[in-house]
């Protein structure tokens, strides 16, 4: 209660320029309701996702960007060239790129840092592995996580966390009712901790997993300020859906 809670949609790699343009014009057509909206495409699909969301109110977010302003980094992406090109947020620190590309919490914050120092606003993502969960230590390993990859001026720029279990990515399953709400409450004491009272306007979302089917019940629950949509987000009347049950 009290903050407006924000549906975002993170594309990863996939779709051609055409279909990422038709998803962004589906997606627009049918916004509306109480919750604030947000897609993530690739990099290559900014510009035109941009162009075919003109004159709605949804935020254009990347899923990456480098943590120097700029220089000799073949194949990387400036926070500046994000904001160029339109976008209002960036993805950071998704486990997907904490496995594939090795990114240390360090390496979040100092991207972190870079998306601050361009006025984008960062979706930092924590989350703990499967065996991390059964071994009992996933709220100490998200905090630690947030600990690591949260910098100083991320409550003042109204950051945004993430939390992905990383077992239920794409895997059809999530973690109970129960454990998510445990979780959320977790971090949102340790954003109190680090921020003071900042921490209890930021937003937490839950990602993993979340369909039409179970977007309602997990929105519901305390502490969870919206979601982060892998798969449904590519369809958009599953997207919107998802959306319409905040
Ligand atoms: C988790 C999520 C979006 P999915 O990565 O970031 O993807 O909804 O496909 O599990």
């Amino acid at each position: 209660p009290g903050v407006r809670p924000l549906i975002a949609g993170n594309w990863k790699m996939h779709g051609t320029l055409a279909e990422a343009t038709a998803l962004a014009q589906g997606v627009a057509a049918g916004a509306g309701g109480a919750a604030e909206l947000l897609v993530c495409p690739s990099f290559p699909h900014l510009s035109a996702v941009k162009m075919a969301m003109a004159g709605s109110a949804i935020g254009l977010g990347a899923q990456d960007c480098h943590a120097k302003p700029k220089g000799a980094h073949t194949g990387d992406v400036s926070a500046a060239m994000l904001k160029d090109v339109g976008a209002s947020h960036v993805i950071l620190g998704h486990s997907e790129r904490r496995a594939d590309h090795g990114e240390s919490d360090a390496e979040v914050k100092a991207k972190t840092e870079a998306a601050l120092a361009e006025g984008l606003t960062p979706v930092v993502c924590v989350g703990e592995s499967e065996a991390q969960r059964l071994a009992g230590e996933a709220e100490a390993v998200v905090a630690g996580q947030l600990g690591g990859s949260l910098p100083e001026g991320f409550a003042r720029a109204g950051g945004v966390v993430a939390y992905e279990p990383v077992w239920a990515i794409g895997t059809g399953r999530t973690p109970t009712e129960e454990d998510v709400a445990a979780m959320h409450a977790r971090i949102r004491a340790e954003l109190v901790r680090a921020f003071g009272p900042a921490g209890e306007g930021l937003r937490i979302l839950y990602g993993g997993s979340v369909k039409p089917g179970n977007a309602k019940a997990i929105l519901a629950l305390p502490h969870v300020d919206g979601a982060l949509v892998g798969g449904a987000s590519l369809v958009a009347a599953d997207f919107l859906a998802i959306a319409a049950a905040v």
